[in-house]
């Protein structure tokens, strides 16, 4: 078994040589799997995941755009359009330094998966620029959103691809986007999801992703008969995942210790509470400041530069803020300081080592593609809303994603229920894998 998986990741690393990210993310589905298309023959044969790795169209396009000082600046931007599926091609925008094809790829590849488990018809993309909107005026920023949306355009639609947001990408880059592609297209249509409420956004689809990872989390804690009272919680990031995991786990009575940025982490021995968060966001997403300001506010907590929170002690750690941000002896840490419980925020925070540290370890383990489908899936509920012309409640979508998280939750027991044990991340990826797979197969070689 392990030579046939071998063979095929090699296969995979001859073709994707200078993509390490991405070929991260196809070893870990490749392991669980393979082995479960050897066993089932109407997969057998297939090439299905031989099928999956290769993208089904890549864009690469040049964003020239002129900053305050009348410089002109040369981006990158993309769309990795990796999966149609099960539905039209549904991922975020990254707008980070950091951004190449093998981070877009591996995002991409992930939300195929993902986007199956959420139960609701996307397939998988993903896009994004090495623009850093970190410094840039607002309107710097929008001028380079216009310059992007005006090649990106002609590869999207309410049918085709539908762009949201990620790391760089939120509410006000979403706003310059769709204002640039009605522009263009001269037609009012559900191509973005992430839009304000009175454009044409969905309610809860700013708090989906952080509620969701709690919601997921949840729902392990509940099959040990645990909830979150009085758990101790350290989250990493500060953006929008991590803030309103932060609001729902505060909501349910837990403890959250530290938030981090780039810079570092700030660790409060009281618990960040709903004041103190309030002071966080609005530090992060009006000032567009740096985490040491909470210490401003709130002198007797810690600030840790350059630092990463693993080394706290805690029940639940909340890994929210980019990829690799955990790898083996921060796991090592964190099981040696009684934490029984990761659930990802973010997508792959969690290096391959540092999870196989935790399964054997038998620690509740949330992969991303299954805890962070929360805001992809109200996404899709954002576009169904598009697509009926009308908006549900608050109450109405919070529920539908508490009920999505459930069923994911529910997916990954069916395939991922060892003796004593849940392993998450092959329930996980065998249950998203499934439902593409018989797509695919059912649609012939394309
Ligand atoms: P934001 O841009 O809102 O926040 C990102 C946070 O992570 C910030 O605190 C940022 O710090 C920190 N961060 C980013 N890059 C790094 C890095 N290289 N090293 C250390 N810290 C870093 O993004 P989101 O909250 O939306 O995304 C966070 C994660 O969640 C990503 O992995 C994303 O792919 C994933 N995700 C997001 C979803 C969404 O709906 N937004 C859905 C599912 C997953 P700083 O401010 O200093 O840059
Ligand atoms: O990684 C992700 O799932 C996202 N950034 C959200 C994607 C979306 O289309 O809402």
């Amino acid at each position: 078994m392990e030579k046939i998986i071998n063979n095929f990741i090699n296969q995979v690393y001859n073709r994707n040589k200078n993509e390490p990210e991405f070929l991260q993310a196809v070893s870990e589905v490749a392991h669980n799997v393979i082995p479960f298309i050897i066993k089932n023959e109407i997969y057998y044969g297939q090439n299905v995941l031989l099928r999956m790795v290769e993208p089904e169209r890549v864009v690469s396009f040049r964003v020239a755009w002129i900053d305050d000082n009348e410089e002109i600046q040369v981006n990158r931007g993309y769309r990795v359009e990796m999966n149609s599926a099960i539905g039209p091609y549904k991922g975020g925008l990254r707008f980070h330094p950091s951004v190449n094809l093998s981070i877009l790829k591996f995002l991409a590849f992930e939300q195929i998966f993902k986007n199956s488990l959420t139960t609701l018809p996307m397939g998988g993309g993903k896009g994004g620029s090495d623009f850093n909107p970190k410094g840039r005026s607002d309107t710097e920023v929008m001028r380079f959103c216009q310059s992007f949306m005006t090649e990106l355009f002609r590869h999207i639609g309410p049918n085709r691809d539908i762009p949201a947001g990620d790391i760089g990408v939120g509410s006000r880059e979403i706003g310059y986007l769709f204002g640039q592609y009605k522009r263009l297209k001269n037609e009012f249509t559900g191509v973005l999801t992430g839009k304000g409420v009175s454009w044409g956004g969905s309610l809860i689809r700013p708090e989906a992703t952080g509620y969701g990872v709690v919601y997921f989390t949840q729902n392990m804690l509940k099959e040990k008969n645990i909830d979150f009272k009085n758990k101790k919680v350290i989250i990493s990031g500060s953006g929008n995942v991590a803030q309103y995991a932060a609001e729902k786990i505060i909501k349910m009575g837990g403890i959250v210790l530290t938030m981090s940025d780039s810079s570092g982490y700030v660790f409060d021995k009281d618990g960040i509470d709903l004041e103190k968060l309030e002071k966080i966001m609005t530090i992060k997403n009006i000032d567009r400041g740096r985490i040491d300001q909470y210490l401003k506010y709130y002198p007797k907590s810690i600030f840790k530069k350059n630092s990463k929170p693993w080394n706290i002690k805690c029940d639940i750690a909340l890994p929210c803020a980019t990829e690799n941000e955990l790898d083996k002896n921060n796991a090592k840490e964190l099981v040696k300081n009684g934490c029984f419980c990761i659930g990802e925020g973010a997508n792959m925070p969690c290096t391959p080592d540092a999870i196989e540290l935790f399964l054997n370890n038998k620690i509740l383990f949330a992969p991303g593609k299954a805890s962070n489908a929360g805001g992809v899936a109200v996404s899709g509920l954002e576009m169904a809303q598009n697509s009926l012309r009308y908006n549900w409640s608050r109450e109405e979508v919070d529920e539908k994603l508490k009920n999505i998280m459930f069923e994911i939750h529910k997916s990954c027991l069916i395939y991922g229920k060892e003796k004593n044990y849940v392993n998450y991340v092959k329930g996980a990826n065998i249950a998203g894998f499934v439902k593409v797979a018989d797509a695919m197969i059912a649609q012939g070689v394309v």
